[in-house]
């Protein structure tokens, strides 16, 4: 009887201790963060291009599509009734903003270098219902395309 009734209560103990750490656990983990003191956004003044990007279900509209070589504030506002997120991919690496309910907006900066770069939604599958387009950064000033001019039709092929 008594060992019965000891086991019980060190069980029962064990349990609430048990408990107490998973509320704990989810308490810490779920309060969303801990960045009370808000971070200054970065300074947009030297340099910093801001393009806005309105993404709607499921379609993403950047007010650019070309652009030089920079740092760019790309601001990603949710015009959609879904959650969205941005994210723009390409020889920068990989940058996102977080993931954005309806009505809300987020900005993210990214250095671009000159190359091609795929600009879409990361979220569930919006990628595939349209949510993507692309962008081109080019080489500053001078136009890149110098194509080597074609040979001249002379008539050094006269073979007919
Ligand atoms: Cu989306």
């Amino acid at each position: 009887m008594t060992t019965t009734s000891t086991r019980g209560r060190v069980v029962r103990a064990l349990a609430a201790g048990a408990l107490a750490g998973v509320l704990a656990g989810c308490g810490a983990g779920g309060s969303g963060g801990h960045s009370g003191a808000s971070v200054p956004p970065p300074a947009t003044g030297a340099g910093v291009t801001r393009v806005t990007a309105d993404l709607t279900d499921f379609h993403i509209a950047l007010s650019r599509t070309t652009f030089a070589p920079g740092a760019y504030a790309f601001v990603a506002k949710n015009d959609g009734r879904h959650d969205h997120a941005l994210e723009i991919e390409g020889p920068s690496g990989e940058h996102r903003t977080k993931t954005l309910s309806p009505g809300a907006s987020d900005t993210v900066t990214v250095t671009l270098a000159p190359g091609s770069y795929e600009v879409y939604c990361p979220v569930d599958g919006h990628r595939d219902l349209g949510m993507k387009t692309e962008i081109t950064v080019g080489a500053t000033g001078a136009p890149t395309d110098r194509t080597p001019a074609p040979a001249p039709p002379s008539d050094s092929g006269s073979g007919y």
